[in-house]
């Protein structure tokens, strides 16, 4: 039976159109995905909307609609969005979805017949955009220390999970599992700023709240959307409804997450599991921001007219594996990584047309021309510049598994273009239109031919977790099936008859792009 890899995005807030940080995560585990299916997994890949909550209710107010006619018009957006960038997810889970309801109000009962929660009266500073209250300590210049803004006094009777209890275990979990968050810098943060200086009990409902899911006991109290969304990788994987499933695919094998929210799945998630009896995600991964000037790009924030951050702009125009690629390869992974308009024109330009795009016409139009497409046969003789190609992309090969096995797509990236940047030099050093001209050299322009298309195809099946559509392309050229299988350099079918490409990638005027983009 194949080995399960279950994989899940933050689920994001609806409470406005999302934004590329938002399709950052969202496409970072669309290509983790595609490529532990590549290694032949059983992938459930989840992501979704976090629907509740006060801010929520004020934004659908705010628009004039009921909640659920709110939602229902980003969450069609979003749809779209992940359609158009071609996320291929297998569950998009709402919090508002039936069987959600029912765990998330299951999981506070239970936590409640098992004396983790308790009723008192919560006082303290409250954050509303947020929905986070904080004490005293952690406010900064008096300001909410996530986003800044201003923060209230709040009072109510409410619901408290025994968060204090968990400090050791959370400790000990972080010991004994280095793997389980990670960077490793993210434990160092929650070990300092949260577990050393004593965890306190959480506020796990609200009175004030109404727009949440009610505690099924006390029906005035709602949910804390904290612990309704955290519970949304329980429900995504059948807990409850679908023993089998969940069986199969629980524990997640990893949560991507931005490291703003790192608090809640490496400190409140496994708490709440442990309490519950459930066993642990096997990794949470908080990764780096996207910025933009320097800084964070949210949903409530403007950015500056010269620059476009749409996704619903830039794919159309420039495709949506040219935008998968920048969101892949700019922002290494676990730190943050500033992206502008002119960084993602001037990639495509060097990376996907002068690199890939020049290497896949090149070889198919050189093999249209001299072998009339024909797939030729190798000579068994290498000579050094063969046998240096082929070490080099084994080797490649390798690091964007190693790559991967650490969920690191900005290296895996430059590891397979790599790949394409060593095949062009192999172009220039062998010269096949100067071997064309010569019929004695007719065995050594196959064996050049062949070697070009084997290294094609070897970075072109690994790039299909990242760029599915131009792979496609390619691959269906090939014959091949996006597998990764055995290594072997020389694997395509000799006397196949390859079809030439048009232009994957055209090659821009970055200026006058810009001002284009600047108009839109
Ligand atoms: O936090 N750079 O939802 P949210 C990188 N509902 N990633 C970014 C980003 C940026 N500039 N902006 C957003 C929530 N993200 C909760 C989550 S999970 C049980 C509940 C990504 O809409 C990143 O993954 O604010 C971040 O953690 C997430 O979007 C925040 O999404």
């Amino acid at each position: 039976m194949a080995e399960k890899f279950y994989i899940t995005t933050p689920i994001y807030y609806p409470s406005n159109k999302l934004t590329l940080g938002n399709c950052y995560t969202t496409v970072v585990c669309d290509a983790i995905a595609r490529y532990n299916k590549l290694l032949g997994k059983d992938v459930f890949y989840l992501t979704g909307t976090d629907e509740h909550g006060q801010k929520i209710a004020g934004r659908a107010k705010d628009a004039g609609k009921s909640e659920m006619e709110y939602l229902n018009e980003i969450i069609a957006d979003a749809k779209d969005l992940w359609k158009l960038l071609n996320i291929n997810y297998d569950r998009f889970i709402r919090t508002t979805d039936e069987d959600h309801v029912e765990v998330a109000q299951h999981v506070f009962s239970e936590l409640y017949n098992k004396g983790y929660i308790y009723k008192s009266s919560y006082k303290g500073k409250y954050c509303v955009p947020c929905e986070s209250f904080w004490t005293e300590s952690q406010l900064v210049d008096g300001k909410c220390p996530d986003c800044g803004r201003a923060v209230i006094d709040q009072e109510e009777e409410a619901y408290f999970f025994k968060l204090s209890q968990f400090g050791d275990k959370l400790l000990k979990l972080y010991q004994d599992n280095p793997e389980f968050l990670q960077p490793q810098s993210r434990v160092n943060e929650m070990v300092n700023n949260f577990i050393k200086p004593g965890l306190s009990d959480l506020c796990v409902s609200r009175t004030s709240v109404k727009w949440g899911i009610p505690v099924p006991f006390d029906p005035k109290h709602t949910i804390y959307v904290w612990i309704d969304a955290l519970t949304n990788y329980l429900t995504g994987v059948g807990y409850l409804r679908d023993k089998k499933m969940f069986e199969k695919y629980w524990p997640a094998d990893v949560h991507i997450i931005g490291k703003e929210i790192v608090r809640f799945h490496a400190i409140i998630w496994p708490a709440v599991l442990m309490a519950l009896d459930i066993p642990l995600p096997k990794k949470v991964f908080g990764h780096g921001w996207l910025l933009f000037g320097g800084d964070k790009l949210s949903k409530s924030k403007e950015v500056a007219s010269v620059e476009c951050v749409d996704p619903r702009i830039l794919a159309p125009r420039y495709s949506s594996d040219a935008v998968r690629y920048i969101l892949l390869r700019e922002i290494p992974f676990g730190s943050d990584g500033n992206y502008s308009t002119e960084g993602f024109l001037t990639r495509i330009n060097s990376d996907l047309a002068n690199n890939y795009g020049n290497l896949v016409s090149r070889t198919l139009s050189m093999l249209k021309k001299y072998r009339d497409g024909v797939v030729p046969s190798h000579s068994q003789e290498l000579d050094v510049l063969d046998k240096d190609l082929i070490n080099i992309v084994l080797q490649e090969e390798q690091n964007v598994k190693a790559h991967m096995a650490n969920l690191d797509s900005s290296k895996a990236l430059a590891s397979i273009f790599a790949i394409f940047s060593k095949a062009n030099k192999y172009i220039e050093v062998t010269e096949p239109y100067i071997l064309a001209k010569d019929p004695a050299k007719k065995e050594r322009l196959d064996t050049v031919l062949r070697n070009l298309l084997e290294a094609i195809r070897i970075g072109t099946v690994h790039l299909s977790a990242f760029l599915p559509d131009v792979s496609k392309k390619v691959l269906d050229v090939l014959g091949v099936e996006a597998k990764i299988g055995e290594q072997s350099f020389y694997n395509l079918k000799e006397g196949k008859v390859l079809e030439t490409l048009p232009i994957l990638f055209p090659r821009l005027d970055v200026a006058k792009e810009l001002e284009e983009l600047s108009k839109q």
